[in-house]
Order: structure tokens, then C-alpha cells, then sequence
């Protein structure tokens, strides 16, 4: 563990960096206002998208979360490289592998689902091992995590939709955190104005407030919770887990494939379980916080 420009870091075994995200108090979804507003521009649209207007909806009631324990979370999205150390380990076969349907790429510039487009494959734009893992499904990045978490000893998971979106947001209300402007966000977000072409390695455009790069797009990030579009109308104030049960998790973030208002801090979409997988989708790892109670009981 060391502390740099005021933020305690560390690394895991795969060297992967991590950001030690402090408790606190948020606002999580968007103001009423901001909502009604995007709403009746999406509406207006020469093709109104109507998965877009329904994740427009489920960003309402803005409501007060308290995020009540400390946790590492990912500095970056998990790469190729990393997530091959996993694969290499363990044998392991994605889901997209698995059922023969691959994942998705592009062909002749649109997004086609192949079953050659797999998470290390040529997907039609330059990928190194320092680019996000795509085409990777929510149960192949809890596969993950559970392998890291077996692997360290300390548990790895995929962080809570609440504790994304408070990281994300950095101490901020605005869209983006980097403000209200998408024009802004042209210096923080790879985003299909400044990536149209694919991924990037990550870490290229400048950081949050707290030191995470690529929270807006490059990819999607899964979370951990189900998805459920009325969920923030009973959400606990505390931790919120997300809904019990449902044929949807949540992502976050948008993508290089996205417009800027997709990639907001408050923007949440529902993807179906298992078929979840994309060229443009793959996840950031957080960690359970040891306050260092193992380390004392290790020296008695
Ligand atoms: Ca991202």
C-alpha cells in the first residue's frame, strides 16, 4: 500500500493498480429536471430509441446513498492481459466460447455477432493486451473475480451499481464529472466523438477526482446487482444491494460506441444474463478493504 497525491493505492498479484475509495454520502441518480429535459430530447429524436428512453426513466428518484465501508476499486478497466493470466490459469472458456455463438465485432464497420468475435480475438480494430477485455459476460467477470479472490485470499468482486456510481461521480453532481458539457468530456472519455474506430488502452485520457481513469466509456463496466428500472423508488439508503432477482444486469459507464449522454455517472442499462457480451463491454474490479486486523492477528 502507498499513498500518492493524497489517494492510498495498491496493486493486486496480477500488478493491476487499485484506488482506496473512502466511505461516504451521495446523491445517486439525476435531478428530475436534468431527466424530463434529456427525455424530451430523446423523444424528439428522427429515431426515438426506446431502450434509451427507458434507461433515461430509471434514473429517477435521485436519492441520498451512503456508501458505509471503504473498498479498493480497479484504477483501470481489467485488460486483455490480465484477464489471459486468469484464462491461462484456469482453462477457462467465456461464455461466448462456450455456446459456439461468440460474441460481437465489427464487419464492414457494423456491430455483427460472430462466433470467431471471442475476447481475444481480431475484432476488427487493434486491441494490445493493455486495451479492456471485451466480450466477456457478467458470469465470465464474476469468474474471474472469484478466481483473483481464491488466487489473493481477499475477496475481488464486481462493485455494487451504488458504489460505481459514487466512485464515479468523485465528490461530484454534475452529468459527467468532468461537468455539464459534453464538450468537456471529449478530454476525459473515449466515447464514439473520440473513439469511433474501438477500444483504447486504458488510462489514456485524464483521471476523476479520484485518480479512475476511463469511468466514462471506452467499455461498458458490469456491476454486481440485477437490474430494475423502479429499483431507486425503494432503495435502501444504506449499501443498496440492487433488486433480488431479474434477466438483467445492471453496466455502467457507456462506451466508445456511445453518445455522451450514454456515458453519464447517472446512465444505467440493463443487459440480459447469459447473452450479455459486446465489443464494447467489460468490467472494473473492486476489493474488499482489510482494515488491517489480518495483518495484527498474523504478527500475535
Ligand atoms: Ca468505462
Amino acid at each position: 500500500m502507498r499513498l500518492g497525491a493524497g489517494r492510498v493505492e495498491m496493486e493486486n498479484s496480477l500488478a493491476m493498480p487499485l484506488v482506496l475509495i473512502p466511505p461516504g454520502e451521495f446523491d445517486m441518480g439525476s435531478a428530475d429536471a436534468d431527466v424530463a429535459f434529456n427525455l424530451k430530447r430523446a423523444k424528439a429524436a428522427k429515431e426515438p430509441d426506446p431502450d434509451h428512453i427507458n434507461r433515461l426513466s430509471a434514473e429517477v428518484p435521485r436519492h441520498r446513498v451512503r456508501i458505509t465501508q471503504p473498498f479498493w476499486l480497479g484504477r483501470h478497466e481489467v485488460t486483455r492481459g490480465q484477464f489471459r493470466r486468469f484464462v491461462e490459469d484456469r482453462a477457462y472458456r467465456t461464455e461466448a466460447e462456450r455456446d459456439g455463438k461468440g460474441g460481437f465485432g465489427l464487419l464492414d464497420g457494423q456491430h455483427k455477432q460472430d462466433p470467431r468475435f471471442v475476447w481475444n480475438a481480431d475484432l476488427g480494430f487493434e486491441q494490445t493486451d493493455e486495451h479492456p477485455v471485451v466480450n466477456v459476460s457478467w458470469s465470465d467477470a464474476s469468474a474471474f473475480c472469484a478466481w483473483l479472490s481464491e488466487k489473493e485470499g481477499d475477496k475481488s468482486y464486481l462493485p455494487s451499481e451504488a458504489q460505481w456510481e459514487y466512485a464515479c461521480r468523485a465528490g461530484t453532481t454534475t452529468p459527467w464529472y468532468s461537468g455539464g458539457l459534453w464538450s468537456e468530456l471529449k478530454s476525459h472519455a473515449w466515447f464514439v466523438d473520440t473513439a469511433r474506430t474501438g477500444t483504447r488502452p486504458v488510462g489514456q485520457k485524464s483521471a476523476n477526482p479520484w485518480g479512475l481513469f476511463d469511468v466514462h466509456g471506452n467499455v461498458w463496466e458490469w456491476c454486481a446487482d440485477w437490474y430494475d428500472a423502479a429499483y431507486y423508488a425503494t432503495s435502501p439508503r444504506d449499501d443498496p444491494p440492487g433488486a433480488s432477482a431479474g434477466p438483467y444486469r445492471v453496466s455502467r459507464g457507456g462506451s466508445w460506441t456511445n453518445a455522451a449522454g450514454g456515458c453519464t455517472s447517472a446512465y444505467r442499462c440493463g443487459w440480459q444474463v447469459p447473452l450479455g457480451r459486446a465489443d464494447c463491454r467489460g468490467f472494473r474490479l473492486a476489493r474488499q478493504f482489510d482494515d488491517g486486523a489480518k495483518e495484527s492477528r498474523a504478527k500475535e
